[in-house]
């Protein structure tokens, strides 16, 4: 039985283990999870991995979450070679050194510019306040400055001379924002001539069809079918607006747009309001 891989392309962490996968020539099949229609939630995936989340593995009986575990687990596995995971003590440390710190940071910080820049404003028909925009540019940017001055300095790769899982996990995170129409490498030219570094590296062919979905992110979101969208507003209360806001949503406010999705929002403030006063209200 193959490998299978549960993906879904516009989940960063799901394009650095296809990248990952492709790039070595990792025989797979590809499960496709597709998030936007909650697909995550359905009985088939909780078999598969009950924390909800692609990326996701099965090899034979065997079954593996995490995108970092699976990375090292196909590392392992199929022996690739060597720089992706050097095997020199303290390269080695620099390459975990990146993967471990980058979860709290460049992660949490481009996933949020692109709900605030992109989905937000598409699900809930409103613009996000310039102050909640201004900060999280404010996080976004203290979070690039440290991968060029902590992680690259004046290095080709984060690692070194050679492209590792530090540089596969940071480019994937760093093209969600630009997904969202954000252009994170105007004005910073180590970023850009880093990002032309990895992409060579990757092949430009697959760095492409890996961010195809994301790149595309803003007309799909013209076209979407508004019926898909209401069903995503009760899970973006539920998982974004804490993330997104640091607060949960009140259980009340909640089990109301459960029982009437349609009505969504304009339930829970009155229409007219900006979003900052939504959002403060939903998170009470
Ligand atoms: N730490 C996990 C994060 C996985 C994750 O957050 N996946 C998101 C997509 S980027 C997901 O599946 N979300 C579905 C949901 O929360 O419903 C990893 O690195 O694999």
């Amino acid at each position: 039985m193959p490998l299978e891989i549960y993906l879904d392309l516009f989940s960063q962490p799901c394009r650095s283990v296809y990248i990952f996968a492709k790039k070595n020539n990792i025989p797979f099949e590809f499960k496709k999870i597709t998030l936007f229609e909650g697909e995550q939630y359905g009985e088939e995936f909780g078999k598969i991995n009950i924390l909800r989340k692609v990326p996701a593995i099965k090899d034979g009986d065997f079954t593996l979450a995490e995108s970092i575990a699976i990375l090292l687990y196909l590392v392992e596995k199929y022996g690739t070679p060597e720089h992706w995971f050097p095997t020199d003590l303290q390269t080695r440390a620099r390459v975990m050194e990146y993967l471990s710190w980058q979860h709290g940071a460049i992660r949490i910080h481009g996933s949020k510019i692109f709900w605030l820049k992109l989905m937000i404003p598409k699900v809930f028909g409103t613009e996000v306040p310039k102050e909640k925009m201004d900060s999280a540019m404010e996080e976004l940017n203290g979070s690039l400055q440290l991968l060029e001055e902590k992680f690259l300095q004046d290095k080709p790769f984060i690692a070194g001379q050679k492209i590792s899982l530090a540089d596969l996990v940071a480019i994937v995170e760093i093209m969600q924002p630009v997904g969202a129409g954000l252009d994170v490498f105007k004005d910073r030219p180590k970023l850009n001539a880093w990002r032309d570094r990895v992409r060579a590296e990757i092949g430009n062919d697959l760095f492409d069809e890996a961010h195809q979905n994301i790149l595309g992110a803003q007309d799909m979101a013209k076209y979407v079918d508004s019926s898909k969208l209401e069903k995503l507003k009760p899970r973006i209360l539920k998982l974004m607006i804490p993330k997104v806001f640091g607060k949960e949503v009140p259980k009340e406010k909640m089990d109301s747009v459960l029982q009437d999705v349609n009505g969504s929002l304009q339930l829970l403030v009155p229409p007219g309001q900006a979003l900052h006063c939504r959002a403060e209200n939903l998170t009470g």
